[in-house]
């Protein structure tokens, strides 16, 4: 191109590596809300998309693309084929059904472990040392598919879990005290789902914990009904799809936070669904959130909580609910 060698004289070859690629897989409504959210947040400068549907993702990729000099001068790719993922840092799986209006997240498990036993493959063969983040739902048994089917070392994957409900019932806290939610600190444990755990007994505002103020929050014998807010949480999702069809807003913000933790090597503290097994004493091979330490490495360390005796049956609960999902599997 002659103008551009008039104007250009070469140095050196530019590279083309940038070191923070992060894969999307799944362009629909939650695919497209994390990836949006990672670029606009300036998360990840190198972003590829990937789906099944071409004319979506071209779609997709052109309206991203001609964004471009509002972000930080990203490099957005799209492909159907696995080749443009190659080298990724981490890989986000979004990819396959959602629930339908009443269905529960364990309706879906079936069809998208299918959808898992073509991605995850793919993603491997390109990216053997990459870290996958699965959003796809049910994400807790989809996790733990994905860490079967990578043959990745446990740390190296991990579900989207209750990062997302774990927002939720911090927004709810700080609607209920007009507290900024970043200030108010509570964990959602657990399945991603309706078998989720509320850990009243650590919720507190600049350690003030709430539960020695009102001793009965979060029961049901407590006169204010603080529990209320737990059940709105479990209740979210269905109460978006009703309204609107789906969720993505707050799923994309969750996951570019996520993303941002191993990217940028951070060490923050997130409730991410991994391995549990000898966590709370929780015996059988299943994948739930618990609050754990996110870096370049993917997981470093679970916290273990001081749960009460309650808290820990209804996390059994969630892990009884998730061995009996991951057997109804078929390979
Ligand atoms: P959607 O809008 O229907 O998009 C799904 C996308 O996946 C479509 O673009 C499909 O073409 C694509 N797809 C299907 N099969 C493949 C395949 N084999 N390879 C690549 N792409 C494929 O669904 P939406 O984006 O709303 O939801 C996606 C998944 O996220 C569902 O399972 C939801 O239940 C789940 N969510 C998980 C959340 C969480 O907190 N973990 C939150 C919200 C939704």
């Amino acid at each position: 191109m002659a103008t551009k060698e008039a104007l250009l004289s070469v140095l050196s070859e530019p590279t083309t590596q940038t070191g923070n690629k992060v894969t999307v897989v799944g362009v629909g409504q939650v695919g497209m809300a994390c990836a949006f959210s990672i670029l606009s947040q300036g998360v990840s400068t190198d972003v590829v998309l990937v789906d099944v549907v071409a004319d979506k993702l071209q779609g997709e990729l052109l309206d991203l693309q001609h964004g471009s000099l509002f972000l930080k001068n990203p490099k957005i790719n799209a492909s159907t084929d696995y080749a443009v993922t190659a080298g990724s840092k981490m890989c986000v799986v979004t990819a396959g059904v959602r629930q339908k209006e009443g269905e529960s997240r364990l309706d879906l498990v079936q069809r998208n472990t299918d959808v898992l036993k073509f991605i995850i493959p793919n993603l491997i063969k390109y990216s053997p040392d990459t870290i996958l983040l699965i959003v796809a739902n049910p994400v807790d048994i989809l996790t733990y598919v994905a860490w079967k089917l990578s043959g990745l070392p446990v740390n190296k994957v991990f579900g989207s879990g209750t990062n997302l409900d774990t927002s939720r019932f911090r927004f709810l806290l700080s609607k209920k005290l007009g507290v900024a939610p970043s200030s108010v600190h509570g964990w959602i444990i657990g399945e991603h789902g309706d078998s989720s755990v509320a850990v009243w007994s650590g919720v507190n505002i600049a350690g003030v914990n709430l539960r020695d103020i009102n001793p009965k929050i979060g029961t049901d014998d407590d006169p204010e009904n603080w529990k209320e807010l737990h059940k709105e949480v479990v209740n979210a999702a269905y109460d978006v799809i009703k309204l609107k069809g789906y969720t993505s807003w707050a799923i994309g913000l969750s996951v570019a936070s996520l993303v941002n933790s191993v990217i940028h090597n951070s060490h923050n503290v997130h409730a991410v669904s991994t391995y549990i097994k000898g966590s709370h004493g929780i015996d059988s091979e299943v994948f739930l959130s618990l609050p754990a330490v996110l870096g370049a490495n993917g997981i470093t360390e679970i916290v273990q909580q001081k749960l009460t005796d309650e808290e820990k049956e209804a996390l059994e609960n969630s892990a009884s609910v998730m061995k009996e999902g991951i057997h109804g599997v078929e390979d």
